[in-house]
C-alpha cells in the first residue's frame, strides 16, 4: 500500500469503529414500547448534535416582562422571540403543584393553559421538557424541605401510597399531551433533578445512592407500566460533580435514563467558565460511554449583568462542547429572569448568539419535522 492507500485504509477503519461518529450507536429509548414519535425524535435528537445545539427556555411561552413589569399569558409571545425573532427550540415546562390536584403549578400557571402552550410548541417543531419540583410526599412541606423522605415513600414505606397519588396525578396530565392526530407527544421527563446538591429532599444528604436509585426505578417503571406512558425519555441530571464516579454515584442505570445532563448558574464568569469546562468533558465523556445524549439541562445568569454573555461566554462553551441542547431558566419576575427581553442589557448580544449556525431556535428545527422524518 503507498501512502494514500495507507490514508484511505486507515480512515474506514476509523469510519467502521465509528470514529468520529460518536452518536451512531446512539442507543434508542430505554422503553422498549416507546412511542414511533419518541423513538424518533431521540434518534434524531442525536443527529442532530452535530448540527448544533438548541437553545431552549422554560416558561417561554406562559409569561415574559416589559418594561419593568410582567406580562402574563398573552398569545403568540415569548420574550426569546421579541428580542431574536424566533421562539425558542426547546420548551421547559414545571409540574410543581399538580401532584396536589392544584390548577396552578407553583409558579402559578395554570396547567390548562400549560397544557396548550405544550400542544403549541410541539405543534411548531420544538422539543418538550419537564421538570418536577414536587412537594415532600411525606410531612406535606415544599420540594426545598430536606426531612428524610425517600425510604418512606419506596414500596413498603409509610408514605408511599400518598407517593403514587402523587404520580397518578402526574401522569393524568403527561397521558393527556396530545398532538393533532391523537398521537402522544414526546416529553423529556426530568425528575428528581439536582439530586448532587441538597437543597430537596431527594438531594444527596438526603437518602442513600440505593435509596435514591429505587425510587428512580420504582417510578420509571411505574409510569410506563402501570400508567402506559409511552412518550418519555427519561433525563438525569446533576447539580456539581467533581468526577465521573461522583457523577454515577447515583445513576440508576442505562436502562433508566435516556439523556445525561447537569445544572449550571453563573455568579461569576470566571469561576462559571471554570466549572463547565470542568464538568463538559465529563459530561460528554459519559454520554458517549452510555449511548446518551448529552445536555445542560438547566443554565443562565440571573439577572444577565454581563451585556455580551451569550457570545462572549455561552457561545464559545457550547461550540467546544457539543450538547443537545442547554435550556435557561425562567423569567420569574423584573429581578429574577434568565432570558433577555427587548431593552434588556444582553439583548442585542443574545440575537447575536442565536444567529451562529450552531444555536438551532424553532426556526431552524421545525423544518427538520424531528417527530416524522428521519433526518
Ligand atoms: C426556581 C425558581 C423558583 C421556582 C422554581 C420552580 O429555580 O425559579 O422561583 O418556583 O424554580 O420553577
Amino acid at each position: 500500500m503507498n501512502f494514500c492507500q495507507k490514508l484511505t485504509a486507515l480512515a474506514t477503519l476509523a469510519l467502521a469503529m465509528g470514529v468520529g461518529r460518536a452518536h451512531a450507536q446512539a442507543a434508542p429509548p430505554t422503553d422498549p414500547a416507546a412511542t414511533p414519535e419518541t423513538k424518533l425524535l431521540l434518534a434524531n435528537l442525536h443527529s442532530l448534535v452535530s448540527r448544533g445545539t438548541m437553545f431552549g427556555h422554560q416558561d417561554a411561552l406562559a409569561y415574559g416582562i416589559t418594561q419593568g413589569k410582567m406580562w402574563k399569558g398573552d398569545a403568540h409571545r415569548a420574550d426569546v422571540k421579541s428580542v431574536s425573532g424566533s421562539y425558542p427550540g426547546v420548551f421547559g415546562w414545571e409540574l410543581g403543584h399538580i401532584e396536589l390536584d392544584s390548577a396552578r403549578n407553583l409558579d402559578a400557571v395554570p396547567f390548562g393553559r400549560m397544557k396548550e402552550y405544550i400542544g403549541e410548541g410541539y405543534a411548531g417543531g420544538g422539543v418538550i421538557t419537564i421538570s418536577w419540583h414536587l412537594d415532600n410526599p411525606h410531612n406535606g412541606k415544599t420540594a426545598w424541605d430536606t426531612a428524610r423522605t425517600v425510604p418512606f415513600i419506596l414500596p413498603g414505606g409509610a408514605d408511599h401510597a400518598k407517593y403514587v397519588t402523587y404520580l397518578d396525578r402526574m401522569a393524568a396530565f403527561l397521558g393527556s399531551l396530545k398532538g393533532s392526530k391523537g398521537e402522544a407527544i414526546p416529553v423529556i421527563f426530568r425528575p428528581f433533578h439536582e439530586h448532587t446538591g441538597s437543597w430537596f429532599w431527594w438531594g444527596q444528604k438526603e437518602c442513600t445512592p440505593a435509596e435514591f436509585k429505587a425510587l428512580w426505578q420504582f417510578t420509571v417503571t411505574y409510569l410506563r407500566q402501570q400508567k402506559n406512558l409511552h412518550n418519555l425519555l427519561i433525563a438525569y441530571s446533576a447539580a456539581d460533580f467533581n468526577t465521573e464516579a461522583d457523577y454515577l454515584e447515583r445513576y440508576p442505570g442505562d436502562e433508566f435514563v435516556d439523556v445525561l445532563g447537569f445544572d449550571d448558574y453563573c455568579r461569576d464568569v470566571p469561576r462559571f467558565q471554570q466549572s463547565m469546562e470542568q464538568k463538559m468533558p465529563l459530561l460528554l465523556s459519559i454520554s458517549q460511554a452510555h449511548h446518551k445524549l448529552p445536555a445542560l439541562t438547566e443554565f443562565g445568569y440571573d439577572g444577565l449583568p454581563d451585556p455580551t454573555w451569550w457570545t462572549k461566554t455561552m457561545l464559545p462553551l457550547l461550540l467546544k462542547y457539543p450538547v443537545s441542547y442547554a435550556l435557561t431558566w425562567r423569567n420569574g419576575d423584573p429581578v429574577h429572569y434568565f432570558a433577555p427581553f427587548p431593552g434588556q442589557a444582553s439583548a442585542a448580544d443574545f440575537k447575536l448568539f442565536t444567529k451562529n449556525k450552531k444555536i438551532l431556535m424553532e426556526k431552524q428545527i421545525a423544518p427538520l419535522h424531528l417527530y416524522t422524518k428521519t433526518l
